[in-house]
């Protein structure tokens, strides 16, 4: 296996309101750094920095105004005399006669292309957001030119909360999304498997209308749990698209073996699809000390699930987004790694 990173991750920092203050964000440069650690220390292969890539490579998943507003966001919101994070003015509810027109500055468009607070914007955002897309993408290529048949992009910022044309929870780029595109220019069939304790409903829009791409996602119950706004059973799909949409949702406080029963649900929907690629989108956010966790999966289930991951034999490639118990970030890393290789 490769694993391919940036260290430009650490241009980007976020900040959130905890107990009703603005401290920095659960999502910090200390997660990659962790996992980073833990790959090199159980020699898991080598570590390569992603390759440049053009913003039409994005493409796929986003729009080109979306992409265009990410990359120039903090230049705009600095020419109006602030230094500090970039946070939205306003988010257009539907309601709003006008709310579907873009607005002309850049406090109007940092609303418009936000789903939430989530995904503030500061100077080093951008380089560590198109340094995480690429470096899915490096992976996705080197599963296409035979490079390798197991790529783990260590994304940073996550990605499966990014719409077509928004970002949030601490995701800008849909790296999962992006790469799921890339890989179809190889292979026919991708599914991509979204194991972060949050539904990626980014992932889940990006892919609605299309037969090409099955998305099946394990999660926390969305009621009363983030995102809020997808993630339920019931989301199948539209169009040809329809029955290429999974949703496993958890109930609260579910014990392990409520993830590995969802687990053997969705790998049955890929054995149905036949996928020739896998994106696995891994968040170490299931651990169950994790502060935003709703389900006790153990660090010898992180060990399992790379075990089942790996048995599939498919080209696939690990993108990792959520996972904020930096304690247990290493051993989890090791554990899904170490299963994941032992089944190859
Ligand atoms: C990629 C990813 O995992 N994004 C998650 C975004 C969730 N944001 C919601 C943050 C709410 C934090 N509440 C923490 C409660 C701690 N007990
Ligand atoms: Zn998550």
């Amino acid at each position: 296996m490769l694993t391919v990173y940036s260290s430009d991750h650490h241009l980007h920092r976020g900040v959130e309101l905890k107990d009703g203050a603005i401290t920095e964000s659960f999502e910090n440069p200390l997660r990659a750094e962790t996992v980073l650690a833990q790959v090199r220390a159980a020699g898991l292969g080598d570590v390569i920095a992603p390759r440049a890539f053009d913003r039409a490579c994005y493409a796929g998943a986003h729009s080109a105004r979306y992409v265009e507003f990410l990359a120039g966001a903090w230049d705009e919101w600095t020419a109006t005399g602030r230094t500090c994070q970039a946070l939205p003015l306003v988010w257009p509810v539907h309601a709003m006669p006008s709310s579907a027109t873009l607005p002309e500055f850049i406090d109007g468009k940092l609303g418009f292309f936000a789903m939430d607070a989530g995904a503030p914007i500061n100077a080093g955002t951008w380089d560590a957001v198109s340094a995480s897309a690429n470096s899915a993408l490096t992976g996705a290529e080197l599963l296409s030119n035979g490079g390798a048949r197991a790529a783990f992009a260590l994304c940073r910022p996550p990605g499966h909360h990014a719409g077509h044309e928004y970002m949030g929870g601490y995701c800008y780029l849909n790296n999962a999304a992006i790469a799921a595109q890339a890989l179809l220019g190889r292979h026919r069939r991708v599914a991509i498997l979204d194991t972060d304790m949050h539904h990626g409903q980014g992932v889940q829009e990006i892919f609605y209308g299309r037969d090409d791409v099955l998305y099946v996602s394990i999660h926390g119950d969305p009621t009363n749990f983030y995102p809020v706004v997808a993630g339920y059973e019931e989301e199948t799909g539209a169009g040809p698209g329809d029955g290429y949409n999974l949703n496993l949702p958890m109930p609260h406080g579910a014990p392990e073996s409520t993830f590995f029963e969802r687990l053997d649900d969705a790998l049955r929907a890929l054995a149905r699809f036949q996928p020739d690629a896998l994106v696995l989108a891994l968040g170490f956010d299931i651990y169950k000390d994790d502060p935003q966790s709703q389900v006790a999966v153990t660090t010898d289930g992180f060990g399992r699930l790379g075990g089942a991951i790996g048995a599939l034999g498919l080209p696939t490639v690990i993108v990792q987004e959520g996972g904020y118990h930096l304690e247990s970030l290493d051993a989890n890393a090791r554990a899904f790694f170490g299963g994941f290789a032992a089944a190859r």
